[in-house]
């Protein structure tokens, strides 16, 4: 029998391009050849979808250099095989034999993308169509995971524990400024300074400021509405930073080993550079009581749950000094090198990184398209 053919997507229009590169070419490194055949998918910077060679040797980070989907061009075979069109937004099919017609031949998908059109579900959405199968949380979840407020509000309906925060909407912020200043001075009033002014959505930590007092609040808005108009405020939380991986097994899915990151000293907080390159930083296992590692690993799984994941998700939490766990936020993309935490946490479970690659891609065949 023809073995499954796997393709691995990845590069993209995003700030994290090359990590994402780094990241495909382990799992590349990790995918188990004598059962699937691969089939590498580039997208370049500007939004080409290029076949690739099958070469992770060169998708890593070389003389302090990042590797990208246009470096790796000169191996590029085929040329432009679909191209989703960042000008009129079209989705355009090329030539016959080319991408949509080896789309319709591959039988799973590996989304490695961040960020918009990649991990928040449109992508996803754009598979359904396909009718591939592929790797990884459907629409709903995707989206959820890229909406702070949304995640929030999924998590609250399932009665799992959230922290304080309060939502300014674009409209909010352009017709009434003072109002939506005094909704956040409120919120502190109540909640305590100081406040994480953030895009609502968005992956990455970017755009976020921590805001000490109210001569600090405008700067704050006004960065956090450049990576998104709708921002999130939400208030800080004493405590450690516990993190949990959720894997789908053929029974269901399970919690790992919990993580703990330690506070950060150098920068306000954990960085996207520290979440997904040198998060060697982590503790693993985290040193918690056996009820507490019990209660943060049964969180993660409702986590999952509720936002109706599929094949892995990181949820990320806050032990307050009270020894309460809050959720903070899930992510259905989490860094994904070997040493990515939520790699590292499924080792120190008993699931190494090439059986973690072999069992989201069997999650992923197991699944019908269509409603599920
Ligand atoms: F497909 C999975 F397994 F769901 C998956 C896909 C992508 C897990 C993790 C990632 N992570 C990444 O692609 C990234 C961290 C390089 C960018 Cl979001």
């Amino acid at each position: 029998p023809r073995k499954p053919r796997v393709a691995v997507v990845f590069g993209g229009r995003s700030s994290e391009h090359s990590i994402s590169v780094v990241t495909a070419g382990a799992v590349l490194r990790a995918i188990d050849r004598e059962k699937y055949d691969v089939l590498p998918i580039g997208i370049t910077t500007d939004g080409r979808w290029v076949l690739t060679a099958d070469e992770p040797d060169r998708m890593a980070i070389a003389d302090r250099a990042l590797p990208s989907v246009e470096s790796l061009a000169e191996s590029t075979e085929g040329g432009v095989v679909l191209s989703v069109d960042p000008g009129n937004r079209e989705v355009v099919l090329s030539e016959p034999g080319s991408v949509p017609k080896a789309l319709g031949e591959v039988d799973v998908v590996f989304p490695m993308l961040h960020g918009p059109y990649g991990e928040d579900g449109t992508l996803q959405g754009l598979l359904e169509l396909s009718g591939v199968p592929y790797v990884g949380s459907g629409v709903l979840a995707s989206a959820v995971g890229q909406d702070k407020e949304y995640m929030k509000r999924v998590f609250i309906s399932f009665g799992l524990p959230v922290g304080p925060y309060e939502v300014i909407r674009p409209r909010d912020w352009e017709n009434d400024p003072s109002a939506a200043r005094k909704k956040i001075v409120d919120f502190a009033g109540e909640h305590g300074w100081p406040l994480f002014v953030k895009p609502a959505r968005g992956g990455s930590s970017m755009g976020i400021t921590k805001v000490d007092d109210l001569s600090g609040l405008d700067e704050a808005i006004e960065e956090a509405r450049r990576h998104d108009p709708k921002i999130l405020v939400e208030s800080l939380l004493r405590g450690r930073e516990i993190e949990c991986g959720v894997l789908e097994f053929e029974d269901g899915p399970r919690a790992s080993v919990p993580a703990e990151i330690p506070p950060v000293t150098s920068h306000d907080f954990y960085d996207f550079e520290a979440k997904y390159i040198d998060s060697a930083a982590g503790l693993v296992p985290a040193p918690m009581t056996e009820e507490q590692t019990a209660e943060v690993r049964k969180l993660a799984v409702d986590a999952f749950d509720a936002a109706s994941c599929e094949g892995l998700v990181r949820a990320d939490f806050f032990l307050l000094d009270s020894g309460e766990f809050v959720i903070n936020e899930i992510n259905t993309m989490p860094g994904f090198t070997p040493i990515s935490m939520y790699p590292r946490m499924w080792q120190e479970t008993g699931v190494s990184y090439p059986e973690l690659v072999d069992r989201l891609i069997q999650a992923a065949l197991r699944r019908p398209t269509g409603l599920r």
